[in-house]
């Protein structure tokens, strides 16, 4: 079963929010580097990026790291495999940069963990901020982001889908009953 929590314009307006929250919060925009996390995250970093040029005519350089579970098994409700990296594409130095990682869902946190010892291996970043679409609950490391598009509490049968123009012909947020 299928319930969309989130509509297109809705969706739009978090992306919109996230960016502004970005700006108030970054004096120097120039430090800045976006990096997507791995398929949907690298959308909603394009399209961060892209808002805050709109706003404040600033290019962040967008960077991509492409993080896997071990075992080829996302929709099991064990999820206490290690990430690992299996590629990263950063245009730019992110030493002494603020690095903002971006993800569309943020669930146990294993992931962004994954990421920081990715960036912390490919640089010295001065900071690294978190942002995330959905906050789905149910961390199981000391990870919080900085910027959350929405808090979805959801159950651990219960998966978030997270659509984006790009891959999936629409911008929308829907909950499946497992
Ligand atoms: P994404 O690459 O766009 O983020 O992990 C591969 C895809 O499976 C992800 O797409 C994500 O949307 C989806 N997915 C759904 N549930 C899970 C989950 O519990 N863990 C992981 N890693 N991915 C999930
Ligand atoms: P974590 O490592 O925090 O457990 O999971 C985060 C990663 O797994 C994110 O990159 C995200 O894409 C994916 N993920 C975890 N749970 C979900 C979910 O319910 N829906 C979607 N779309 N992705 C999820
Ligand atoms: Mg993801």
């Amino acid at each position: 079963m299928m319930k969309q929590v989130v509509d297109t314009v809705t969706m739009k307006r978090a992306l919109t929010r996230i960016t502004y929250e970005i700006i108030e919060q970054n004096k120097g925009l120039e430090d800045l580097v976006f990096v997507g996390i791995k398929t949907r995250g690298i959308y909603l970093a394009h399209r961060i990026a892209d808002r805050l040029e709109q706003l404040e005519g600033i290019k962040v350089p967008v960077g991509e790291l492409d993080i896997r579970l071990y075992r080829d098994d996302v929709h099991k409700v064990d999820h206490h495999q290690e990430p690992e990296i299996s590629g990263s594409d950063i245009p730019v130095s992110i030493t002494d940069k603020h690095v903002i990682l971006i993800d569309d869902v943020l669930f146990t946190g294993r992931t962004i963990r994954a990421a920081l010892d990715a960036l912390m291996d490919l640089g010295r970043p001065q900071k690294i901020s978190l942002a995330v679409l959905v906050d789905r609950g149910h961390r199981e490391l000391p990870i919080r982001p900085d910027f959350v598009g929405k808090n979805i509490p959801t159950s651990l049968k219960e998966q978030i889908h997270v659509n984006v123009e790009e891959v999936d012909g629409t911008d929308s947020i829907t909950i499946e009953q497992l």
